[in-house]
């Protein structure tokens, strides 16, 4: 894959507006600011992809970045950021639960907390409907630069508590100042486009 061929490619606010071209989606989910567009830029290796700002609450619509003409990965606008309307919040709800719900092509959630705080009531009910959706997904844990690495291993087992995630489930520490846990990303999102391949019904032998 050649991620050097990647680029912003439109901006979405209700299903008829997503891209056309059916290719997997890989989407990014967590609260404002906790650093859904550091990830893709870092993943990417391609610094001021995705928009990064010390702002919340920038991102206000999903953001598709075509990755190679092969996936797509899908930022969607962070929750939990206060200073919006409760209209504006219920909104973005229902974008995000459309995309989720909806997206036939999605092949896994990535779904960010920061490191250093409890998830919050929002992060729960964001798990919980993944859970419930049945999605592939991984639960990585943002900033880790910001905290010592001794601390680490214990901030884990605390986001697993407080989020309810299974033993087994994939949960790890990210950093985009350091690349921390990138390799790691990459080999689950390779991961989950190839399980597609593989289920794929083969081609009828006529
Ligand atoms: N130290 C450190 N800072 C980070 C990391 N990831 C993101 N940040 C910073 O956190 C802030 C928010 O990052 P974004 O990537 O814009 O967060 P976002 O989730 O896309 O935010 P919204 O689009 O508002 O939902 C920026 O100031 C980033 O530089 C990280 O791993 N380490
Ligand atoms: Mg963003």
């Amino acid at each position: 894959m050649d991620i050097n061929k990647s680029r912003y490619e439109l901006t979405a606010v209700k299903p008829d507006q997503y891209p056309v071209v059916e290719m997997p989606e890989i989407a990014l989910v967590g609260r404002s600011n906790v650093g859904k567009s550091s990830i893709i830029n870092t993943l990417l290796n391609r610094r001021g992809l995705a928009r990064v700002s010390s702002e919340p609450g920038k991102t206000r619509g999903i953001n598709f970045y075509n990755i190679d003409d092969t996936l797509y990965f899908v930022d969607l606008p962070g929750y939990g950021f206060a200073k919006v309307s409760k209209a504006e919040k219920a909104a973005w709800g229902r974008m995000i639960e459309t995309y989720l719900n909806k997206r036939k092509q999605l092949k896994m959630v990535l779904m960010l907390v920061d490191i250093r705080h409890q998830p919050t009531a929002d992060d729960r009910m964001m798990y919980n409907w993944i859970v419930e959706m049945g999605l592939a997904h991984m639960v990585i844990a943002t900033k880790a630069d910001k905290i010592t690495r001794g601390r680490i291993q214990g901030r884990l087992s605390e986001i697993r508590k407080t989020l309810d995630i299974r033993p087994g489930a994939e949960l790890i520490a990210y950093s985009s100042e350091t690349r921390q846990g990138r390799d790691q990303v990459w080999k689950e999102i390779e991961g989950a486009i190839i399980q597609q391949a593989v289920i794929a019904p083969p081609a009828a032998d006529l």
